[in-house]
């Protein structure tokens, strides 16, 4: 039976009676002294384009949300009267959902949000404090290891020093494109950190691809999944905020979220889109967003289904209140 469409949800779909299984969660974040590209504009535009993805998959062979729980809560308000503010805003809206039940799904909004999203994924059973228990995989055109931008150490170009920042397990990448000569060498001599070039996935010639798909099925333990939407090749996404030729592409980036989402070892606890800018001739950007996401969530249903999930998250310690608010990057 077709459900009652429902607008500024994520899909259409009707708010879910009880605890959600799986949230969309926007956080329309821009660091206010960037150049102001709409990345803020960006989780809105996403859920509307999301109107227009497929509900049916085969992989689960019937109509989302698939007996699940899938629910679109109101936005992160914004609040803040400066970054460390914001930063630390953003991570007590995520913290509650990471209580290992839920599987949240983030929409961004510049890539800066990643250390903050990282912060609340600490408070997930499988980490429980313990960043040295996780992984990040980061789908991106930049390697996002800068010390600083123009001063700033949380530009979105230091997105993933930040994260690094927390002492992670490791940190895999893939469809780096664009670096500095500081980012190039850290990714050469840091040993929690592996990156597969854009350069070098895209060899017809060789097995790179395969090779990036069988590491990352090899990894144990919880997992983040952030894809900056600019990773994919710059056709698929001309609105982002630095578009980049020779990137993923869309099926390169399926992949990758299935060998992920069906890693035997690892689960993946939660997943970003972020980057995400308005386009106003045609979607496609923001419709190119919106079914990644879709993606994301198939695939975790998927992983529920074999067990995958809730497996692994039984096994953990379980948080049955949110933490306290906590002022994090406050007190840095
Ligand atoms: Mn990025």
């Amino acid at each position: 039976m077709a459900e009652e469409f429902v607008e500024g949800n994520f899909l259409g779909l009707a708010k879910p009676d009880g605890k959600p299984d799986i949230v969309v969660l926007s956080v329309p974040y821009e660091l206010t002294t960037s150049y102001g590209q709409g990345t803020s504009e960006g989780p809105a535009a996403c859920v509307e384009a999301s109107g227009q993805v497929e509900l049916f998959d085969p992989l689960l062979g019937e109509d989302l949300p698939a007996g699940l729980r899938i629910s679109t809560p109101p936005a992160w308000d914004g609040e803040g009267n400066n970054l460390a503010q914001q930063l630390d805003g953003i991570s007590n809206f995520l913290a509650p959902w990471y209580d290992g039940k839920t599987f949240p799904v983030i929409l961004g909004g510049e890539h800066g949000i990643l250390p903050a999203l990282v912060h609340a994924a600490g408070n997930h059973p499988l980490v429980d404090g313990d960043f040295s228990k996780l992984t990040i995989v980061q789908i991106d055109a930049h390697a996002d290891l800068r010390e600083e931008l123009e001063g700033e150490v949380f530009s979105h170009a230091c997105a993933a020093a930040r994260a690094m920042d927390f002492g992670l397990k490791h940190l895999f990448q893939v469809g780096v494109r664009a670096f500095s000569q500081h980012e190039y060498n850290r990714i050469q001599s840091d040993d929690k950190i592996t990156t597969y070039f854009a350069s070098e996935i895209q060899k017809s010639t060789d097995s790179t691809w395969g090779n990036w798909l069988d590491e990352i099925s090899q990894i144990e333990g919880p997992i983040h999944l952030t894809i900056d939407i600019d990773g994919l090749d710059g056709s698929l996404v001309p609105a982002t905020g630095t578009p980049v030729p020779g990137g993923l592409t869309f099926w390169q980036t399926v992949e990758t979220i299935q060998a992920l989402f069906s890693s035997a070892k690892g689960v993946v606890i939660s997943m970003d889109v972020n980057e995400i800018v308005p386009q106003k001739d045609t979607p496609l950007t923001q419709f190119t967003a919106a079914i990644l996401a879709t993606k994301g969530i198939i695939h975790h249903i998927n992983a529920r289904r074999a067990g995958n999930w809730t497996k692994q998250t039984v096994a953990g310690r379980e948080i049955s209140q949110p933490k306290p608010s906590t002022s994090y990057f406050q007190n840095r």
